[in-house]
């Protein structure tokens, strides 16, 4: 018996080295969230957030922790939470996505979240996932290196989170459900935001808008999210370039740039030196948008300020190099030069052999809808694969566990019992 023991024992001890477990802390984290009102281009509206605050708290862990976040509804409707990029291996439960891992939190009730970090470090967020409550209900997750271990570029002086958004002067939800009922095109921003604030461009923005204080000399890691709802973005600093050292929750091959693409979810870790003649530099984002209307593309706005003793001139220097809406031949440019790390510390494992290949279309079109139920005969239709998907009314992955598992039920029939045909529909001619 003691035998078994040590041997027992000498397998979790070797286990543990050959995979590099790393046994985290454990952090707890309460949030409440409650409807707020807020004030932005001369129009105030009243929205949920998390404890008061517009973009949400910030999750600080190290690489290998494990945080359980209680999630308190004090809101007028059901919501979920979802931890956008933590791979939480074999924990699907606290995944979040609505009516897939769970049903929402409805409002009076709470519901602790599990979040196991992994292989995770550098940059992710958290959002809302039901509706578009995300707009409102996001805000960043900070993975720093492991105890012990370092970041792979020289220590900045220091850190910055930078999270764009999207405002919208209405109850956004509903004005996507009754899109939805109807088949119209969904909502676009009436601004975005640089952490929580419209630029200089905007009637009422002039004095609340973002403003990074920099001192000269110093170099800064911007931990840029962007949490806009649908919107990729272009994204520069007058007369700076910054160094993409980070993606996703994971480290890159340094790539030094005058701008950048990122896309709704997306975070970036760049290095940004501030070694330019003190003064006010615009930093500025616009949409990437390949067939837009040209008028409708106005660049929104914060403000790069050096501390010092100079006057402070009305208008601050504007980013030429932001690229224009429509500028595909610049966006795929920087994009190409994206790379994975792939050091010895932080290799990237690129399956080599593929066995099978998939072909996956994702469509946006028109369908012909009866006239009753829709405005104009014609309805936005999206779908995958030729399928489309609407919210079922119970947790799939419960479902599944409830039913499909335990009388071990084919996958048809497990879906049958979902009413598969009321949301596995074939929609799209193709
Ligand atoms: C959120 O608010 C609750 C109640 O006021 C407080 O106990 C908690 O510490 C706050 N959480 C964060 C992350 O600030
Ligand atoms: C949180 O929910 C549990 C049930 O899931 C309940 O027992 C508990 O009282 C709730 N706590 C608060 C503070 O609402
Ligand atoms: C700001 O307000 C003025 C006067 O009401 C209006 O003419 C102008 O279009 C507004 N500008 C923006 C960007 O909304
Ligand atoms: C930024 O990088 C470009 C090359 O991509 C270079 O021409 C330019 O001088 C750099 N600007 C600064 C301020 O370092
Ligand atoms: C700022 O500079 C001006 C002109 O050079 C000088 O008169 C003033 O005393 C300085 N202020 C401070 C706080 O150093
Ligand atoms: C895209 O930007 C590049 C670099 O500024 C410029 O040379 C090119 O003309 C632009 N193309 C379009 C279609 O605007
Ligand atoms: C897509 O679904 C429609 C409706 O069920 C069907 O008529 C059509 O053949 C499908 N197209 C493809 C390419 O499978
Ligand atoms: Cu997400």
């Amino acid at each position: 018996m003691r035998q078994l023991l040590a041997e027992l024992l000498a397998l979790v001890i070797l286990s543990s080295t050959l995979f590099c477990w790393v046994l985290g802390d454990t952090h707890y984290y309460e949030f409440v969230l409650r409807e707020k009102k807020y004030t932005r281009l001369c129009n105030t509206k009243s929205m949920l957030v998390v404890n008061d605050s517009f973009p949400g708290p910030v999750i600080r862990v190290h690489k290998g922790d494990t945080v359980f976040v209680n999630v308190h509804n004090h809101g007028d409707y059901g919501v979920t939470l979802h931890w956008h990029g933590v791979k939480q291996p074999r924990n699907p439960w606290s995944d979040g996505p609505e009516y897939i891992t769970q049903c929402p939190i409805q409002p009076g009730s709470n519901f602790t979240y599990k979040v196991l970090f992994s292989t995770e470090e550098g940059t992710l967020w958290w959002h809302a996932h039901s509706d578009w409550t995300q707009n409102s209900v996001h805000g960043a997750i900070v993975i720093m290196p492991a105890k012990g271990t370092d970041h792979p570029f020289p220590k900045p002086d220091e850190e910055e989170i930078i999270v764009l958004g999207s405002w919208y002067s209405y109850d956004v939800n509903k004005r996507v459900n009754y899109d939805l009922a109807i088949g119209a095109d969904l909502p676009r921003e009436e601004a975005f935001l640089f952490n929580g604030q419209p630029g200089g461009i905007f009637n009422c923005s002039r004095d609340t808008q973002y403003r990074l204080v920099v001192d000269y000399g110093k170099t800064y890691l911007i931990r840029l999210i962007n949490a806009a709802t649908s919107s990729e973005l272009l994204f520069a600093i007058a007369d700076h370039n910054v160094t993409v050292v980070g993606m996703d929750g994971a480290y890159l091959k340094p790539l030094s740039t005058s701008f950048l693409v990122i896309s709704p979810g997306q975070t970036m870790n760049l290095l940004l030196t501030a070694n330019q003649p003190p003064r006010q530099y615009y930093m500025a984002i616009r949409q990437y948008v390949t067939n837009g209307d040209p008028d409708v593309y106005p660049a929104n706005t914060a403000i790069l300020e050096y501390r010092g003793n100079y006057s402070r001139r009305p208008d601050p220097v504007f980013p030429s190099q932001l690229p224009s809406y429509i500028n595909i031949s610049s966006a795929e440019f920087f994009l190409a030069g994206l790379r994975s790390l792939n050091s010895k510390e932080h290799p990237a494992f690129v399956p080599q052999e593929i066995t099978h290949h998939m072909y996956i279309v994702v469509s946006v079109k028109q369908v012909l809808c009866n006239p009753s139920e829709c405005e104009i005969g014609m309805a936005m239709a999206s779908a995958m694969n030729n399928i489309t998907f609407l919210n079922p009314h119970v947790d799939v992955l419960q479902a599944y566990y409830r039913y499909a598992l335990r009388s071990s039920l084919s996958f048809s029939l497990f879906l049958s019992y979902l009413h598969a045909d009321t949301y596995f529909g074939n929609i799209m001619q193709a």
